[in-house]
């Protein structure tokens, strides 16, 4: 029977949650999946029950097999002046998605474009088919990024790539991508959505505190200066060794048996 909570909203489609693994796909073709305020409201939506559903260990989020997404939705753009930008709902949109604590694995077929991705890069892990091609072509349209792109981007591919895409709205394919570091893995386009959903069936498999640790501690390391993301590190590392599962994790292992975790 379908899961009522996970009914998808108008652009998105839903599958899951099996195996621990929620897939959430763009799907808006007739606007390359332009990112609406709505949609963007609509993944928060999914986001927030996920959370809270022990049966969705990992995300993947996906998009059509030529357009991941073109970014924000210009039309809606268009009608709105800087007061309206001022006080508009994206931003907590985008902050809800960020603060999502279980993972999430982007899986990219052709273009990721401005709004799309930065989404994308709210992920935790990037794989990318053949046909992805990554960029941030606001300075076409006057403007610049504002969902992260001058910051994550920067970070996940230094200054100067960072700074060509941003400065010249040049696109990046997918080999280029890779060998930048924005993505993890390139495969083939028919490959990509059964690749993330291999790589979120394993991290489903995990325990589920040391995932979500592990996610908070990796991103500290964007936030803060080396003593600090060591501390952070360290912390959830004791937090860690006071649960059930690593001792379960221990003692599978000497046991030479696979573990089973409680999330405890
Ligand atoms: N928004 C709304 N509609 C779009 C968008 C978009 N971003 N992109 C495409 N469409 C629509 C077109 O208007 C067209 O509609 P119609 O059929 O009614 O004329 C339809 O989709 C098809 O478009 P194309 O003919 O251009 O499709 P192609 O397959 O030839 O090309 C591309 C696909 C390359 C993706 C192309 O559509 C394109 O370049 N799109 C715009 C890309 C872009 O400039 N993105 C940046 C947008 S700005 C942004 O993302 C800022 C984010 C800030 C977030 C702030 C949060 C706080």
């Amino acid at each position: 029977m379908e899961d009522l909570r996970y009914a998808a909203c108008e652009g998105l489609l839903v599958s899951g949650p099996q195996d621990g693994v929620l897939e959430i796909r763009l799907d808006r073709p007739a606007a390359r999946n332009a990112l609406s305020t709505p949609l963007l409201r609509g993944i928060v939506g999914l986001l927030d029950v996920a959370e809270a559903d022990d049966a969705v260990r990992c995300v993947v989020l996906t998009g059509g097999d030529k357009v991941f997404a073109a970014g924000a939705d210009l039309a809606e753009m268009a009608a709105k002046d800087m007061q309206a930008v001022l006080v508009e709902e994206r931003p907590h949109l985008f902050a809800a998605i960020a603060r999502f604590p279980k993972s999430i694995v982007g899986a990219v077929c052709g273009y990721a474009l401005g709004g799309g991705c930065e989404l994308v890069m709210h992920a935790d892990i990037i794989v990318a088919g053949e046909s992805a091609q990554f960029g941030q072509p606001e300075i076409n349209l006057g403007i610049i990024p504002g969902a992260g792109g001058t910051q994550r981007l920067t970070r996940a591919v230094g200054k100067s790539l960072a700074m060509k895409l941003v400065l010249s709205g040049e696109f990046i394919d997918a080999a280029e991508a890779r060998a930048a570091g924005l993505v993890a893995e390139v495969v083939a386009d028919e490959a990509c959505i059964a690749r993330a959903h291999e790589l979120a069936g394993k991290i489903a498999s995990r325990a589920p505190l040391a995932v979500r640790l592990a996610k908070e501690s990796v991103l500290q390391s964007f936030e803060t200066p080396l003593s600090a993301g060591l501390a952070i590190e360290r912390r959830n590392f004791v937090v860690l060794a006071g649960t059930e599962d690593r001792n379960e994790g221990v003692r599978a292992f000497l046991e030479k048996r696979k573990p089973v975790w409680k999330g405890r």
